[in-house]
């Protein structure tokens, strides 16, 4: 295959990679699955092309002496992202130590859009007009179709042997102890900073229809709903656990003239959520039928089943109606 057309190749293989990467923390529902199933066809792809994209670049060394930093940066960041997302896949490598297999999948991801963004400036593959002729297509069809096939063998091989990835959910995740939240992971976002809070001085800001007011520990906790909710954190784990709190439909009023609730955290840290969703929102102040740990987010937490861990506020001090849509946030936490 010609040098232009696997750069090229590669390049769109990345970015639908890369996309839908994003995509797979962000979509909840049925459509996970299929953007993962894309994820992983995109990235057999990218590395079945790995033995033409060799020969190029050893060209390149040997006529222009390219050996850049960052190119062999790149040509690490993406042995350690094709290592880490095969591990998390097949299950045969989850977890690191203390970090999981998907947060260096991540790590090496973001690394990977940075250098590739520099290697397309410096090393420029210009797509031309003629690179549309039916032949390029049918040769991208059949890229795409043998990525498809590589990824169903991998699913295939991944059952018959029966190794751990067989058994993960729709989102890609491991369960992690279900109904046992003492030994359930605490992790944070980012750099967040677990907070050891005591109730007695600790108020809950409340701002909706009926104006702002202030709440106690003892009286949030006093009157509770209870909900089985999965947490499904980005790390690669989930757990099921029964959640007691507050549904925010019972907490705030005037739901249906607002457009969202915006819930923070004492670090700041917060998230709107869509007010029509209130019914299924618990502002928790319990987990298995004991209060919360400190990490864990005590004295109160959301569970927002069906959304992914970090929309899940811990140690929420604040509750605001809002007439900002939703969606009108980064897509992810940026603290
Ligand atoms: N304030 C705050 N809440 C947060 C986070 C955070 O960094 N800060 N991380 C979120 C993420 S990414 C996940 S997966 C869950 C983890 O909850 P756990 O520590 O109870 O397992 O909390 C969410 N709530
Ligand atoms: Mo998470």
């Amino acid at each position: 295959m010609a040098g232009r057309r696997t750069n090229l190749a590669l390049l769109a293989l990345t970015l639908i990679a890369a996309a839908t990467g994003v995509l797979a923390f962000g979509v909840g529902g049925p459509w996970v699955r299929w953007t993962i199933v894309a994820h992983g066809a995109a990235a057999l792809g990218i590395v079945a092309l790995v033995p033409w994209k060799t020969g190029i670049a050893s060209r390149g060394i040997r006529r222009h002496r390219y050996r850049s930093a960052p190119s062999i940066l790149l040509a690490a960041a993406l042995t350690v992202v094709t290592i880490t997302g095969l591990g998390h896949a097949t299950g045969v490598l989850v977890w690191l130590g203390p970090v999981s297999a998907m947060q260096l999948h991540v790590g090496s991801a973001i690394a990977i859009v940075v250098l590739l963004g520099w290697h397309v400036i410096a090393r420029p593959t210009r797509p031309r007009r003629t690179d549309l002729t039916r032949r390029n297509l049918l040769r991208a069809g059949v890229v795409a179709g043998g990525a498809a096939a590589a990824y169903g063998t991998l699913e295939v091989a991944t059952h018959v042997l029966r190794l751990p990835g067989a058994a993960r959910r729709a989102t890609g995740s491991y369960v992690r102890c279900s109904l046992d939240p003492a030994v359930m992971p605490v992790t944070q976002w980012l750099n967040d900073q677990v907070q050891v809070t005591d109730p007695a001085g600790w108020r809950l800001s409340i701002e909706d229809a009926s104006g702002r007011r202030s709440v106690a520990y003892e009286e949030l906790d006093a009157d509770r709903d209870r909900i089985r909710a999965v947490l499904d954190c980005t790390g690669g784990w989930w757990a099921d656990q029964e959640w007691e709190g507050v549904l925010l439909a019972r907490l705030l009023s005037g739901l249906e003239t607002a457009s969202s609730i915006e819930v923070t955290s004492l670090t700041g840290y917060a998230r709107r959520l869509p007010s029509g969703d209130a019914g299924r929102l618990l502002l928790a102040t319990r987990v298995g039928d004991a209060p919360l740990s400190a990490g864990h987010g005590f004295p109160a937490r959301l569970v927002a089943a069906g959304r992914r861990g970090f929309w899940w506020v811990k140690w929420v001090d604040r509750i605001a109606l809002s007439e900002v849509p939703w969606w009108w946030q980064a897509p992810f936490p940026t603290a």
